[in-house]
């Protein structure tokens, strides 16, 4: 049976090794939770690192193995030297500054870069172990970014997903790093990417398109013949746990343990990882300053500050700790009384009973950081609060503070923010925290991370369904003797044609892909035939299509759907548009036009072209990744929709689309038989709104809605022959 691998570059295990004994302890983080409900399933297995170096001479391996086994886990083992290059330097000290934007930090190293590529193939090779084609395999985060292409590469036909647990950068912090197209190239082995905001997801479909020159629709990326999917899923808590966690007997007893020896004050809680993503430095700051303006606070309130030690080997982190420990020391020195300690620090890691009593007695949660992908922090505190009391004080640099608007939102370089907004909230009226407290809690309580998970599998179910239903059928002998068999029996026929690309092969310049001899006799063979009518469905203007094509008794369609001709002989516009825009348009593609040698406008009466066949390979995609972020914005109040074709970017008028015409036809004239052929995706209209007995037909091979597809024009036109001959 199919099974669902997980991967990530952590186990959800604690292992260590003491006095020559192995140790083992589960792991209770949000994600193993969630995933819990999969991985502990049928065959389903989790595959990653046990967290402890096992070096050649390490004699634990097979026990540890064994032992992972139980719980349906697979070890992929690392040694020392890997851990240092792979994890604590180039997912530590490369990806995650840039992905944070810290590129100040950022370590540039071949040789860490080597090692974050072996890394990937050990897991590439782990999962070769395991998988079977028809798996579905699961992918965690900025550790794993290469994992997908190498995992498609081994099984071309399985199912993958990604999902990044930090931001993804803008462009322009992604560009910096030298290895930036192989880390994207790879994560596009996916089939579905997933990230926490929408940004995100911006961010990475920029990046797409800036260096892999593809573009997309409402999130969907053609990658070669796959379509793959991107979007926006905010990982959720287990809620459920966190409220329950808030009433057990342990955590009463801790919270009335912790307050005796706080005594009385007014509590703020602070409880990250050792980050410098996470501003704790600029929140104790923030602190720092409110008791110099608030001085009626002083001894009323304390900070409980919990640092969770983290990465603490690499350089950063140690001088990150050192000024935490010497902020915490100022503070307290200066402001400090016998009965009060304005900052209870602890580096070290609490049970979740004793952060479950923290959230309890908390007044406020100040969570800051400078940039988070999400912060479950935040998100476990409100789902702690049984009595709905207490304030969320949270940067808007954090993914949560897009879904917790209720919450206080501050920009954490803004220090006088900060200051006001914890005034704000130690003198907020109780029933204004009840009110923002039930907003947050019960969006959290719908969007836990039960729902994720099961939104996370939909979504990449549904992609793999929708890249199932793009695969067309190559016409084979079958399918053409039933072809030939429908269209000699019909009584009524309609056929609709592209022409560039479908009927005739790509020329340098337009004008040169003129009808020629074999072809002008092949349409006259269709039309001669009294049940056919034959409609040209062209992106073309009219001007040409009546000059190579008008002497015959075709139909057509012109400039995507503007005009049309039907028998009568007249040409006429389908909607009342206008052309007012252009002149706009024309002076930005003037510009595009005089920076890039051989490109060139061609203008038509609704719309207007960009060629690029005749510039040097390369540029041409690079200039229409500009043009088209350009066009895109200009166009965006103006209903106009900008079309990518085969080497053309051409923006019309939004109501227009060969489907949309080739209706017209369709509705108009009920036919046993029809055929639709066309090769770049503003035929996909028109395969669309073909009714279900027709034959759909792409040239070419990249996914399309069409049923069929056939590899090139000659081919077209060799099908074409056999119908005038039937
Ligand atoms: C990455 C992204 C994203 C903390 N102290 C203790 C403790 N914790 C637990 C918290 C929380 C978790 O650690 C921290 O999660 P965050 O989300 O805040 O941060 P990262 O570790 O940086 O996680 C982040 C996340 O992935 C998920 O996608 O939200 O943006 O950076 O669950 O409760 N747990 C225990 N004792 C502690 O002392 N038991």
């Amino acid at each position: 049976m199919a099974k669902t691998i997980i991967v990530s570059n952590r186990l959800p295990v604690k292992m260590s090794i003491k006095e020559g004994e192995l140790s083992y302890q589960s792991s209770e983080g949000g994600l193993a939770t969630g995933l819990g409900s999969i991985y502990k399933e049928g065959d389903n297995i989790w595959l990653g690192w046990p967290g402890l170096a096992t070096d050649k001479k390490n004699t634990f391996k097979d026990e540890i193995t064994d032992t992972l086994q139980k719980d349906n886990m697979f070890p992929v083992f690392l040694t020392s030297k890997e851990i240092e290059d792979f994890y604590e330097g180039f997912c530590n000290e490369t990806i995650w500054p840039n992905f944070h934007y810290f590129n100040q930090y950022i370590i540039y190293d071949d040789d860490m870069w080597k090692a974050y590529q072996k890394v990937n193939r050990k897991f590439a090779k782990a999962i070769e172990k395991v998988a079977e084609p028809d798996d579905t395999v699961w992918i965690h985060d900025y550790q794993l970014l290469l994992l997908p292409e190498m995992v498609r590469s081994l099984f071309p036909k399985i199912s993958i997903g990604f999902f990044l647990h930090i931001p993804f950068p803008s462009y322009e912090s992604f560009r910096l790093l030298p290895w930036r197209r192989e880390l994207l190239m790879g994560m596009i082995g996916a089939d579905f990417l997933g990230f926490h905001t929408y940004d995100d997801m911006r961010h990475f479909l920029s990046s797409v398109s800036r260096l892999a020159g593809i573009g997309n629709s409402n999130g969907k990326i053609n990658v070669g013949n796959r379509k793959i999917m991107v979007d926006a899923l905010p990982m959720g808590i287990d809620y459920q746990k966190y409220h329950e966690t808030a009433s057990a007997p342990e955590t009463l007893a801790r919270e009335v343990r912790y307050r005796t020896n706080i005594g009385e004050t007014k509590l703020i809680l602070s409880i990250d990882r050792l980050d410098y993503s996470k501003g704790i430095p600029q929140r104790l700051r923030a602190f720092e300053q409110f008791l110099k303006r608030h001085p009626e606070f002083l001894e009323k309130v304390s900070i409980m500050m919990i640092v969770v030690p983290s990465r603490d080997s690499v350089g950063k982190y140690k001088e990150l700790k050192e000024e935490v420990d010497l902020l915490v020391g100022r503070i307290n020195g200066h402001y400090g009384r016998l009965n009060w300690t304005p900052i209870h620090y602890f580096y070290r890691s609490f049970p979740l009973n004793a952060l479950s009593a923290f959230y309890r007695m908390a007044d406020v949660a100040l969570v800051t950081p400078m940039r988070d992908g999400m912060n479950l922090v935040c998100k476990e505190f409100i789902a702690s609060k049984l009595d709905k009391k207490g304030v969320l004080i949270l940067s808007e640099m954090a993914g949560a503070s897009k879904e917790l608007s209720d919450a206080i939102q501050i920009n954490p370089n803004d220090i006088h923010q900060m200051v006001d907004a914890l005034h704000q909230a130690l003198i907020m009226e109780e029933e204004e925290q009840i009110q923002r407290m039930d907003v947050m809690q019960k969006s959290l309580q719908r969007y836990n991370i039960h729902h994720w998970v099961a939104l996370f599998m939909e979504r990449l179910k549904f992609i793999r369904e929708e890249q199932q239903s793009l695969e067309t059928k190559i016409i084979d002998d079958l399918t053409r003797t039933d072809i030939i068999e429908k269209y000699s029996s019909a009584e009524k026929r309609l056929i609709f044609l592209d022409y560039d690309g479908t009927l005739t092969g790509f020329k340098g310049n337009p004008q040169m892909a003129k009808p020629d001899k074999e072809l002008y006799e092949i349409l006259q063979k269709l039309i001669d035939q009294p049940q056919n009518r034959v409609v040209v469905v062209s992106g073309r203007d009219k001007t040409t299509l009546e000059e190579w094509l008008g002497h015959l008794s075709l139909e057509f369609i012109a400039e995507h759907g503007v005009w049309k001709k039907e028998l009568d002989g007249k040409w006429k516009t389908i909607t009342k548009i206008t052309g007012q825009w252009k002149d706009e348009i024309r002076t930005v593609l003037e510009g595009y036009v005089n920076r890039t040698p051989g490109s060139f406008i061609e203008e038509k009466d609704y719309s207007i072209v960009w060629h690029y066949r005749k510039v040097e390979t390369g540029l041409g995609e690079i200039r229409t990744r500009e043009l088209t972020s350009h066009l895109n914005y200009l166009a965006g109040n103006k209903n106009l929709q900008v079309l990518e074709g085969h080497m053309v970017v051409e923006i019309k008028n939004s109501e227009i689309n060969k489907g949309r015409a080739a209706a017209l036809w369709v509705d108009k004239q009920k036919s046993p038989f029809i055929m639709a052929i066309g090769d770049d995706w503003t035929d996909e209209d028109t395969f669309v709104a073909m009714p279900e007995h027709a034959f759909t037909i792409k040239v070419g091979s990249s996914a399309s809605a069409a049923k069929y597809s056939l590899p090139s024009p000659s081919e077209v036109r060799g099908l074409l022959t056999q119908l005038g001959q039937a």
